[in-house]
């Protein structure tokens, strides 16, 4: 069974992508052993708000969840783009407060920390959002980087691919906290692999298929589905970043289709390019570059999950 911490700032995608990986813990595939929240697509506490809601409503309020990084390290990209709203989740009107009391004492980096050094090897930790608490966590403990099983990450687009381009933005989760993508790519000791932003561009599904084949038939995805609303109605296909990653992780030699191991290391010059990556083909080979997922699988596990939520 493999097992695995998700660090999260939900975010729509954040949300899918815990679906998919609980649907896999059904599956008797992968056991979620935690979920650390961090700052980035909103604020920390919306952050909180969003993953309580989503726990409560699939009855899974037994997943320890803790609270982490309120900024990132060297607070040096501020505004947030409030792309999923401005609370993180398409700024739905509810009902009810989600119970927050339910979220642990601890620090999610000296959660995460705890548990990878007691489980030496063991833990893979999926990373959805800004890597503060992982870089955290680094620095914490000495002997974190080799206690890891393995790292996977959603962030980063390619400088080499965009340097022509004025308009192009460096991706999110890499430019929320450059610092901290810069220690998890420095420290880490066993294997690190990345979902860019470039192959979620490529793996972009229609928003027919989104909105009348996935539906929204279950409570569970009617929520998704109005939060999801406003975030792609002017978008030409739905792209849920972080439920691709997840996805992938699940089952690496059945839907990861293409990688290439590459030298990848963050831009940190205060350029309108920090936060980019600089992958080369030679230098030391510390990433693997997930360059395509089987999106027809995807599309597959995703109606399996609905029939099953
Ligand atoms: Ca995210």
């Amino acid at each position: 069974m493999r097992r695995v911490i998700v660090d999260v700032d939900v975010g729509s995608d954040d949300y899918l992508a815990i679906l998919i990986l609980l649907y896999a813990e059904k599956l008797n595939k992968v056991r979620v052993e935690a979920i650390t929240c961090t700052s980035g697509n909103t604020n920390i506490h919306n952050v909180i708000k969003n993953t309580v809601r989503l726990l409560e409503l699939i009855g899974r309020t037994d997943i320890p969840i803790f609270e982490g990084a309120y900024e990132p390290l060297m607070k040096c990209f501020e505004n947030l783009n409030n792309f999923h709203g401005k609370d993180g989740f398409g700024d739905l009107l509810h009902d009810d407060d989600p119970d927050l009391s339910i979220v642990r004492k601890e620090h999610a980096a000296v959660a995460i920390a705890s548990l990878v050094e007691q489980n030496y090897g063991e833990i893979s930790l999926v990373c959805l959002g800004p890597l503060t608490n992982i870089a955290l966590a680094i620095k914490m403990n000495k002997h974190f980087s080799e206690s890891v099983k393995d790292i996977w990450l959603m962030g980063g687009n390619h400088l080499d691919n965009v340097k022509d381009l004025l308009d192009e933005q460096v991706e999110f989760n890499f430019a929320h906290d450059p610092e901290a993508a810069d220690i998890v790519l420095k420290s880490m000791k066993n294997s690190i692999f990345i979902l860019p932003w470039e192959t979620t561009e490529r793996l972009g599904i229609s928003l027919d298929w989104r909105y009348n084949i996935l539906g929204d038939k279950t409570p569970v995805l009617k929520l998704l589905t109005e939060a999801e609303r406003r975030i792609w109605e002017n978008s030409n296909y739905w792209q849920p970043c972080d439920a691709f990653l997840a996805f992938a992780y699940i089952h690496p030699d059945k839907y990861i289709l293409k990688s290439s191991n590459l030298c990848a290391k963050i831009i940190l010059e205060e350029t309108k390019y920090k936060g980019f990556l600089s992958l080369e083909k030679n230098g030391t080979k510390n990433v693997m570059i997930l360059e395509d997922i089987d999106k027809e699988m995807f599309k597959k596990y995703l109606l399996e999950l609905a029939l099953n939520s």
